[in-house]
């Protein structure tokens, strides 16, 4: 074994410095071409798309993970995923719901003391400066159990999950205001706002409510700030997808509904369905709201406190007049805000049309007073004619509808055809259509929701994939197809199966807008981004016990777990800390013990810890479970659970048979490898390295490992000079390690200094 690992590393070592192979007669484009069956069309459309090894994509997509509970990442124009994010559901690699800060965030998401691991995720937002996306936030909605989450895009982890106070369920959301002060979202299926309060469905009307809740988000803090957080209270409409009004419209909201006819099915009991009481009318509300005024009221204490949480009743928006509706048509799904904030579109499901209102017009009706109508609660309605800019026949299913970088260039999915319009919404001028596959939900241009937005792609977030894809059974799928938009024309470059959830919308940033980290700064809590109490240095390592709790103040680090052994009693309740002491980027080490369901994700510098009682006596390994080093399989433990009273036997751990020859030969081993490390330091020298910080991480880490050295290196000699062979032959192995680690880590550096056009200096 021992020898496999020499000429393995030999072999690495070998192959870092390049020795070439001898190349097989290579196949033309043209051969290539009819062997797949390619025609030229798709070979530029691959040439769009595909993206060779070390490339990077121009923007990052943020999709919902559906039903997950998660958030996909993925670049564009590649495609590629590059992570699932862990929001609301338990998951095991990141150790989201398996280590204990986690936990701490997912407990934010408990609704009425009980844990909800699962959630239904609709809408993304980044957050917003300006009404540009910054890429310092990302929000999602859960429409199951009425939550947002906030994440941090420094590195990508979840940080607060916020249960709504009074809603059930919640489509509309997340969405943001221009400068993201407000994170909001709408209830979808009315309910009685007090939680757990039962009213019968015959007092629908008067006591089931709709709503939409502004969440204050605290940017300084990077988390939403219930206390300072409201809701309006609206009539029983099934209010749905919103959207924040900008420039002109800044500090107006406006949000769809369907059902306006507060119909109650119950098809069971002979009455028609839910479905047919619900499309009956011929319109339904755009509820157009005046967030910045309403937050100023509920300053003023004008809200009602609906289980510890502002309300600003439905009669106060309408005497202090800032609650409207308009009539949009059957069905509508979709509120979406243009650009230049002028427009709001709405499209409806059940007709063809897509209705552009005027935000000026709107202003204008309200200031003159001008409303046809009111709806049964008082609240004052604008004539669908004094509002609307343009009415544009689009095609069957209308849905949603996203920003070109040219203005007045819009995009709209059409779910029954199956198809993409473009059109101009200024002019109300259909321009173009690409058929998609199939039964397109939302779509998605570059920062199409921003002030603005970037043009290039159009992703189709598609519902079905029927035939796209090999068959991998009854639930397939979902497809997201990639459409290049930059001509006048749309073609269709890819097919990305997403087989994760049912992704609803998705948003996608210019990637040099993000800047996540790659490390910790050592012994931070991710999900807090404070210290640790559980952090300790290289060296302080410790177990303490107090009664019969055991915490372990643990590091981690190529590789090795510190401490190895850890023994409690049965009955213990057992913490281990573990810190990351890694500098070098993309070091991740897990942590698990076996049978005892906890796992822990610990990147360089992270702390994180997993709790748990030892309630079953017996012998319990531990072990890294990311591949972490040619010795990561060595990366072990033993949690040692004695039963009560156990007493030592006095006995000494078995021996082997380690001669003198073996420890002259651990020598050679070490000197051979130390000219190796001599040789990577002379290259990495001979560069500007210390321009790349990247670099220096790692060259620091690998001192760290030559540094442990000097220490590990006299005992194997005072073990020798005593003919203490056994001795003197591990630690000798020992030092090796730490060689093994410097060159690693040296090899990586000079890799990178080579593939980044470093500058020599010598
Ligand atoms: S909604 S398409 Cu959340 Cu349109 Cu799903
Ligand atoms: Cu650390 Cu594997």
């Amino acid at each position: 074994m021992k020898s496999l690992i020499v000429k393995a590393t030999t072999a690495l070592l070998m192959a870092a410095f390049g020795v070439g192979t001898a190349l097989a007669a290579p196949e033309t484009l043209q051969d290539v071409m009819k062997r797949r069956g390619l025609s030229q069309q798709d070979l530029l459309a691959a040439s769009k798309t595909y993206t060779p090894s070390g490339k990077r994509d121009e923007f990052i997509a943020f999709s919902s993970g559906g039903q997950s509970g998660q958030v996909i990442i993925y670049g564009i124009p590649s495609m590629r995923i590059l992570k699932y994010l862990a929001v609301f559901t338990p998951e095991p690699w990141q150790g989201y719901g398996y280590d204990e800060e986690s936990k701490e965030v997912l407990k934010g998401g408990r609704i009425d003391g009980k844990d909800i691991t699962w959630g239904d995720t609709h809408h993304p937002a980044v957050s917003e400066t300006g009404g540009q996306y910054d890429g310092q936030f990302l929000f999602i909605n859960d429409k199951a159990n009425p939550r947002i989450a906030v994440i941090d895009l420094r590195d990508f982890e979840t940080k607060q999950i916020v249960v709504s106070p009074v809603f059930k369920s919640e489509h509309g959301g997340a969405f943001v205001t221009p400068n993201t002060d407000y994170v909001f979202q709408t209830a979808q299926y009315a309910a009685p706002l007090e939680p757990r309060k039962f009213y019968p469905l015959e007092e629908f009307n008067e006591k089931y409510r709709g709503g939409i809740t502004y969440w204050k988000f605290d940017r300084e803090a990077g988390r939403i700030d219930p206390a300072k957080s409201f809701s309006i209270e609206l009539p029983p409409y099934s209010q749905d997808l919103s959207d924040a009004g900008k420039g002109p419209s800044d500090g107006w909201s406006f949000t769809n509904s369907f059902c306006s006819e507060r119909y109650v099915g119950g098809i069971e009991q002979g009455r028609p369905p839910f479905e047919a009481g619900c499309s009956a009318k011929d319109t339904d509300y755009l509820h157009v709201i005046n967030w910045k005024k309403a937050a100023e009221l509920v300053a003023q204490g004008k809200a009602q406190k609906i289980n510890g949480h502002d309300v600003l009743m439905m009669d106060t928006a309408v005497k202090e007049g800032i609650l409207f509706l308009i009539p949009e048509p059957k069905s509508p799904h979709g509120a979406d805000v243009s650009p230049d904030g002028k427009y709001i579109i709405v499209s409806g499901k059940l007709d063809t049309h897509v209705s552009v209102y005027s935000f000026e017009k709107i202003q204008a009706a309200i200031k003159a007073g001008r409303f046809e109508s009111k709806d049964p609660y008082g609240i004052p309605v604008i004539g669908l004619k004094d509002a609307l800019h343009v009415q544009v026949s689009l095609g069957l299913g209308p849905l949603h509808t996203q920003y070109d970088s040219k203005p007045c260039i819009g995009y709209t999915s059409l779910y029954v055809d199956s198809q993409v319009a473009k059109w101009n919404y200024c002019e109300g001028k259909v321009l173009d259509k690409i058929s998609v596959h199939y039964n397109i939900g939302h779509l998605m241009t570059m920062e199409g929701d921003s002030v603005d937005p970037k043009g290039r792609y159009l992703v189709a977030l598609n519902k079905l994939a029927i035939d796209r894809f090999n068959p991998v059974g009854p639930l397939h799928p979902q497809n997201h197809q990639l459409i290049d938009i930059s001509n006048d024309k749309m073609q269709l470059l890819y097919d990305m199966p997403l087989p994760l959830g049912e992704p609803h919308y998705a948003v996608a940033i210019d990637a040099a807008k993000l800047k996540p980290g790659v490390r910790y700064r050592v012994g931070t809590n991710s999900r807090t981004d404070k210290p640790h109490p559980g952090a300790v240095r290289a060296g302080e390592e410790k177990i303490e016990r107090n009664g019969n709790k055991v915490t372990v103040f643990g590091t981690a680090i190529r590789s090795h777990f510190t401490p190895e052994i850890i023994e409690v009693e049965v009955g213990d309740e057992v913490t281990i800390n573990m810190t990351n002491l890694e500098r070098a980027q993309d070091e991740t080490h897990g942590f698990t013990v076996s049978t005892y369901n906890v796992h822990m994700s610990v990147e360089p510098g992270k702390t994180a810890s997993v709790k748990f009682v030892a309630d079953k006596e017996g012998v319990y390994p531990y072990y890294c479970t990311e591949f972490c080093s040619a010795l990561h399989l060595e990366m072990q433990g033993y949690l040692l659970v004695k039963p009560k009273g156990w007493k030592a036997t006095g006995k000494t751990l078995a021996k082997a048979n380690y001669t003198e020859k073996d420890y002259q030969a651990q020598l050679k081993k070490i000197a051979d490898t130390q000219a190796v490390i001599d040789q990577v330091v002379g290259i990495i020298t001979s560069y500007d390295y210390k321009a790349f910080p990247d670099v220096v991480s790692m060259v620091e880490d690998a001192f760290d490992q030559a540094g442990k050295i000097p220490d590990v290196k006299a005992k194997h000699e005072a073990a020798a000079a005593k003919k203490d062979w056994e001795n003197a032959c591990l630690w000798a192995e020992q030092v090796w390690q730490y060689q093994v680690k410097t060159a690693d880590l040296g090899l990586r550096a000079k890799t990178y200094l080579e593939q980044n056009n470093a500058r020599k200096v010598k």
